[in-house]
């Protein structure tokens, strides 16, 4: 998989490229992530990218021609990439567009900064308009990071021991409760089943946890 990040802020992205499980797979070529600086696309010497909003108000908007010829330029290196806009308005991440999205070969994120890109980006150059969720963030380069963690962990290859299929979501639930050593600490227990040596009981019981927690905690996962 082949991310390539517009972005005004292409150091952000070392933050998941040096550690970690994304680094692991950068490491292993599974994965690339190459960044665009956008400002290389500007047309004036002051190297700006917005401008102020028609209709007025506050904040900048960030300008079609430079995003629409970074994207071209992107597109020559990789015409099937899909692109996507990284914004409150879009449709919501969760699990299952993780999945959709790990299917692609080359993914092309568009991070925006100010009021956002002007609204003819979306209309014409973008393939899925993505929210990382029902809050704003300062601008589209956390989200991209969220997305290609999200995706990076469902490529083959990508986890080692860690048992990725059955974590959160997987089975449209949460993931059971998780306990390690000492047996006891401040008067607390490990639970006495996953001690008991019987693997089919322990699964069972894991299982019975999904449920309970998904009931007591995320009961709107349970009614779709
Ligand atoms: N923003 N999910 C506004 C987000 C966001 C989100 C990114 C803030 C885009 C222009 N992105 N900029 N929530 O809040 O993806």
């Amino acid at each position: 998989m082949k991310f390539e990040i517009i972005t005004l802020f292409p150091e952000m992205f070392s933050a998941i490229k040096n550690e970690g499980i994304v680094a692991r797979a950068i490491k292993k070529s599974i994965i690339s992530i190459s960044e665009w600086q956008l400002r290389d696309f500007s047309s004036n010497k002051y190297k700006n990218i917005d401008d102020k909003p028609y209709g007025g108000g506050g904040g900048m908007v960030m300008q079609v021609k430079p995003i629409r010829d970074c994207i071209v330029k992107i597109k020559e290196q990789t015409p099937e990439t899909k692109v996507i806009y990284l914004s409150p308005q879009g449709q919501a991440l969760n699990q299952s567009l993780v999945e959709k999205l790990s299917s692609f070969d080359s993914l092309t994120l568009l991070c925006g900064r100010y009021e956002g890109v002007d609204e003819r980006i979306i209309e014409n150059d973008i393939d899925y308009e993505v929210s990382i969720g029902d809050y704003v963030i300062s601008g589209g380069e956390l989200a991209a990071m969220v997305l290609i963690d999200s995706v990076s962990r469902r490529l083959p290859n990508v986890l080692g021991n860690e048992d990725s299929l059955k974590d959160s979501f997987t089975d449209n639930l949460l993931d059971h409760p998780h306990y390690t050593r000492p047996e006891t600490i401040d008067g607390q227990s490990v639970p006495s089943v996953l001690l008991s040596g019987n693997q089919a009981k322990i699964d069972a019981w894991r299982h019975e946890q999904s449920n309970k927690k998904t009931k007591q905690k995320r009961p709107d996962l349970l009614i779709k």
